[in-house]
């Protein structure tokens, strides 16, 4: 089956192509990279050297003998993205390529703008696209788990049947995101489900927690091939930036009382999920919701665990409760379901001591590249 991975040069996306590769997919890679330049625009830079797209995929085809096909640019542009799918015609298409941080989106108007324009158009061209040229294709989209918010009730997977003033109906679950970024997100979601309904498409939206960890079976078989692994205040995620910041010294950056309770899985799970919605398309005209999560936990107890196994191992890890950057919830409910994956058959990675053991391990080894002044969060909600 030929897959088109869009935005396959970042986190989630050169793991999945890999993966992919790596089992009989025909992968292309589409990705503008627009995403190292933002890095350079911040002034930051992944705790791994990752190389140049063209190395990478050389360095797979040495390892592999399987080459990626690569369409460099942005799908914001209409003719670059319909002449990319009329050239590789994809069975399916999985969507990564959007700018995926909440603090980004709040630095100012610009950024925000810059993401809801990038996200909402390169989606909704993305829909045009295949609507005129491969109308049978499946739509595999990153979506969040953020898109739900954190309301007082279960999260269900993307609907939830209500009955009020003696009638029923199954609707889209309420989205109550927490900032333009996950706003985007929850656009995106209204969109594509339009485009099923009217035009007939295909799609499965992954509402994908936050994701942890660096190796996976692919991008640990030689240095050229390393993913990314973010830890600045602006891209870096909750738990990879607390086994970072173990292994430099840095307190942990808890953010406000640490109740906060996210969603989480490996990036082992990530690949296995997005393989696992491909395998088992969505029926034309229906448009899924897959809520893509292993385990639930606080951002405090993650700082608890990362300082526990830090511990063991002679760091000396400390634990900051600072103000909260965020305008969020800090203590609140939450549990949502997840159960749609595992009835396809993934079976997960949950977070354990060895995974905490080889991700300090690994920022243990690059971390004299970590820059200490990128730690802090600098983008305030409230601003
Ligand atoms: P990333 O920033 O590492 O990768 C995104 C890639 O998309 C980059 O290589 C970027 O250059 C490319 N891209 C962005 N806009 C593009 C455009 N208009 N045209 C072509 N390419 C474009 O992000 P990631 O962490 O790999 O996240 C991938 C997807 O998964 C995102 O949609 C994100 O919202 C979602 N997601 C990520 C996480 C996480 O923890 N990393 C969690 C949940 C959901
Ligand atoms: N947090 C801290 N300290 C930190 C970083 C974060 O306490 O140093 C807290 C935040 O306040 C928040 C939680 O941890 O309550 C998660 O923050 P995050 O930065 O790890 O994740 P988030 O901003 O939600 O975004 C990430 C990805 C995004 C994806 C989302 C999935 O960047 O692309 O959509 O995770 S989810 O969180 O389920 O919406």
């Amino acid at each position: 089956m030929k897959v088109l991975v869009i935005g396959g040069d970042g986190y989630c996306g050169w793991a999945t192509a890999l993966h992919l590769s790596a089992r009989g997919y025909e992968v292309a890679i589409l990705d503008s990279l627009v995403r190292r330049h933002w890095d350079l625009e911040l002034g930051v830079e992944t705790l791994t050297p990752i190389t140049a797209i063209q190395k990478r995929i050389d360095c797979w085809q040495g390892h592999s003998g399987k080459r990626l096909e690569l369409f460099v640019g942005d799908i914001t542009n209409y003719e670059f993205l319909s002449q990319t799918l009329r050239s590789f015609e994809p069975e399916a298409i999985v969507h990564f390529g959007e700018q995926r941080s909440a603090p980004f989106s709040m630095i100012d108007r610009e950024h925000a703008v810059l993401t809801q324009v990038n996200n909402v158009v390169g989606t909704l061209n993305l829909l045009y696209a295949m609507k005129e040229f491969l109308p049978d294709c499946h739509l595999v989209k990153l979506g969040t788990m953020g898109e739900y918010g954190t309301p007082n009730i279960d999260i269900e997977e993307g609907y939830i049947t209500i009955e009020h003033n003696g009638r029923k109906d199954t609707l889209p679950y309420p989205k109550q995101p927490g900032s333009f970024y996950h706003l985007s997100k929850v656009h995106d979601s209204h969109n594509i489900h339009f485009a099923c309904k009217v035009w007939g498409l295909r799609a499965t939206d992954l509402n994908q927690g936050v994701v942890y960890g660096v190796l996976t079976e692919e991008t640990g078989l030689d240095e050229v091939l390393i993913n990314r692994l973010d830890y600045d205040g602006v891209f870096g995620t909750a738990l990879n930036r607390f086994c970072i910041q173990a292994a430099v010294g840095h307190p942990l950056t808890v953010y406000g009382t640490g109740g906060q309770t996210r969603s989480f899985l490996d990036i082992r799970d990530t690949v296995r999920c997005v393989e696992l919605a491909i395998a088992n398309p969505a029926e034309s005209g229906k448009f899924r919701v897959f809520n893509q999560f292993t385990e639930l936990f606080s951002v405090g107890d993650l700082a608890m665990m990362v300082k526990k196994a830090g511990t063991a191992m002679g760091l000396d890890v400390e634990v900051n409760h600072l103000d909260n950057p965020r305008v969020e919830l800090e203590e609140h409910y939450f549990n949502a379901k997840n159960t749609n994956l595992l009835s396809l058959g993934l079976q997960p990675h949950f977070l354990s001591d060895s995974l905490l053991d080889s991700l300090l391990n690994f920022a243990i080894r690059y971390k004299e590249r970590v820059d200490a002044q990128q730690i802090l969060p600098k983008v305030s909600w409230r601003r």
